[in-house]
């Protein structure tokens, strides 16, 4: 049955019965965990956007200001599964046709109960009081108000090119080993802190975008570029004496990836970055962020072939064989290869695989992009030489990459790995079509791990050890650990590192470990230990080789610190 179907199956029988086996009913397990729904419930930078809105006479009474108030939960909860025109992404469609009919009292069963398919109990868990219940419910019958668009015009408004490129170092003016940089996202306070990954030392915390989100480096490893959700884009020279920022932009309203070109004379020509928020992507000077070109990413969805308003710009990758750039695209489950040889006339192949295409990174050869299409569990191969859908490959429940992690399986040969948000497997897939073939795009070894709630995998050509985080995990002990595989001896399970412990920190926060990144030799893996913002947090150095502490990395500006990227291995796509 498809998932509209599931749902909508649960929506009648709830609707048909009264309150208490409803709610029984609700109690039943989800299909969407508790992780997986609170990872998308991230809050949506839209909440403080003026919004276009009409008043639709069908819907419930709601008064401007409890409107606003809804808007504001709607877009900090419930954008991330249902989409900013709630016309449904990887949770369903909540548009009046639909949820008039339905009508309010049995919205609010859903809203404060949950369902079935995977709805979170925002009532009963004590997140939404039964008043917001009872608001939201009237508030999703009400039409989608509709955010403004963000064009040329606005984006060339919010570009400042802080230091020109004429003023900048025409040669290294620090000391920094800057191959063995840090940026590591300050979530909340919407910084990176920049740090020496020889010497543990904070070089700069530089002023980014609303809830940042990731880092990647420019081809020559001189300039590091930064996305926040609210679309910022923003461009650190680490050539300056104290790197810091020297241009930024906003190219929408909301988004997650930024990356820039890296084929054999376009280096550090050109960046990209796509936006959630008008979905859209668009092409910069790399030197400047200067806008290029917009392009929009709506359209119909690859496999029902209909129009979706709103999909999605996911991950972002360029390409080593051609100068294109592999642009993945959620909600329609499209990578578009987009050739920037030639923005003018722009050509783009159009790569059809799965829905929902989320994370990914190359495999071990950097000729295909294994993307994660995350609500549809499969994993598909995207061949960036000849331009096409190399393979998919059907996994767990919810594959969550990061990048993944590459290494050579004594039988298998070279395999991508991936774990999971909704199961306990890390997915082996075989990426070797000429040395093994039979192998080729297959789930060929699906290894244990501490659990579901996993974000990120890691490892490194000079190490024979493989991390696994589980931050989104329900167990503190499980989320506040890592578990390290040896790549020699796979059948001998894992090992649990007591990261969260390790760190020390002196107030109980969550200690949510995330994100395993090594440096430079590959022979320190960093991890962040992630509590609330008003909590202590901390970075956990591990020694790769004995698996023991090697140092903890303490500062009050270490706020909430999530992803870090090492420049050298981001620069060159090791993992
Ligand atoms: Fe991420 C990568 C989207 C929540 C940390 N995240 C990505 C990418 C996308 C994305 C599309 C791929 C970018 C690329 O490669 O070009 N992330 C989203 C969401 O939509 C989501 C689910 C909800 C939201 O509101 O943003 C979300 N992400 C989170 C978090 O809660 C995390 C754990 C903590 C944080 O900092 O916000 C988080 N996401 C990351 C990190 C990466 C990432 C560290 C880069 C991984 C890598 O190895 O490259």
């Amino acid at each position: 049955m498809s998932k509209q179907g599931k749902w909508l199956s649960g929506a009648i029988v709830i609707a048909s019965l009264p309150l208490a086996i409803a709610q029984a009913f609700a109690e039943e397990p989800k299909h969407v965990g508790e992780a997986e729904a609170k990872y998308q419930a991230g809050g949506s930078p839209l909440a403080d956007v003026d919004l276009y809105k009409d008043t639709n006479p069908d819907a419930p009474k709601i008064s401007k200001a409890e409107f606003d108030k809804a808007r504001n939960i709607y877009f900090q909860r419930c954008a991330g599964c249902h989409g900013v025109l709630r016309k449904g992404a990887t949770g369903k469609p909540l548009t009046p046709d639909i949820t008039l009919a339905r009508g309010t009292e049995y919205l609010k069963v859903f809203i404060k109960y949950g369902s079935p398919a995977g709805m979170p109990n925002w009532g009963t868990s004590g997140e939404l009081t039964d008043d917001e219940v009872d608001l939201m419910a009237r508030y999703i019958q009400q039409t989608a108000p509709t955010p403004p668009e963000f064009g040329m015009a606005e984006m060339k408004q919010t570009w400042k090119v802080i230091v020109p490129p004429a003023q900048r170092p025409t040669k290294k003016m620090n000391n920094y080993n800057i191959a063995n940089v840090f940026s590591t996202t300050l979530r909340d306070s919407g910084e990176v802190a920049l740090i020496d990954g020889d010497t543990k030392k904070i070089i700069n915390i530089v002023k980014t975008g609303y809830a940042v989100h990731i880092s990647r480096i420019s081809a020559s490893g001189r300039y590091l570029f930064v996305i926040g959700r609210d679309a910022r884009v923003n461009m650190i020279d680490m050539w300056m004496e104290k790197p810091d920022n020297v241009a930024e932009i906003r190219i929408g309203l909301e988004a997650r990836s930024v990356d820039t070109s890296k084929f054999k004379g376009y280096e550090d020509k050109l960046a990209i970055a796509g936006a959630y928020w008008p979905p859209q992507f668009v092409i910069m000077n790399g030197d400047t962020l200067e806008p290029l070109k917009i392009v929009s990413t709506r359209g119909l969805t690859v496999d029902t072939q209909e129009y979706h308003p709103e999909p999605r710009v996911a991950s972002i990758v360029a390409s080593h064989f051609k100068p294109e750039f592999v642009v993945n695209v959620k909600e329609t489950g499209k990578t578009l290869m987009v050739d920037y040889s030639d923005i003018t006339n722009l050509k783009m192949t159009e790569i059809g695989s799965a829905r929902f295409l989320h994370d990914g990174g190359w495999d071990l050869s950097k000729r295909y992009f294994m993307v994660a299409a995350n609500q549809s569990n499969k994993i598909a191969a995207i061949d960036a030489k000849e331009g096409k859908l190399a393979g998919m490959v059907e996994v767990g429940k919810i594959p969550h990459p990061g990048r993944g992690a590459n290494f050579v399986h004594p039988k298998y040969g070279p395999v991508w790995a991936t774990g999971h948000l909704g199961d306990e497997t890390i997915a082996l897939v075989g990426t070797d079509p000429k040395g093994h073939k039979q192998y080729a795009w297959k789930l060929v070894e699906n290894l244990k791990s501490q659990g579901g709630g996993s974000l990120f995998i890691k490892t490194h050509p000079k190490s024979n050890h493989l991390y696994v985080d589980n931050p989104l995990h329900p167990e503190a002990k499980v989320s506040q650990s890592v578990a390290v595989y040896d790549l020699k001896n796979l059948q001998a399970g894992y090992k649990v590192l007591p990261i969260g412990e390790w760190a020390g920190l002196k107030d109980d926060g969550a200690k949510r470990v995330v994100q395993p990144e090594y440096n430079k030799d590959g022979n320190e893996v960093w991890f962040s230990v992630w509590s609330a913002k008003d909590k202590e947090s901390a970075i956990v150095v591990v020694d790769d080789k004995t698996l023991q502490l090697k140092t903890v990395i303490k500062d009050p500006k270490l706020i909430t610190p999530t992803g870090h990227f090492n420049v050298y291995n981001t620069q060159h796509d090791v993992y």
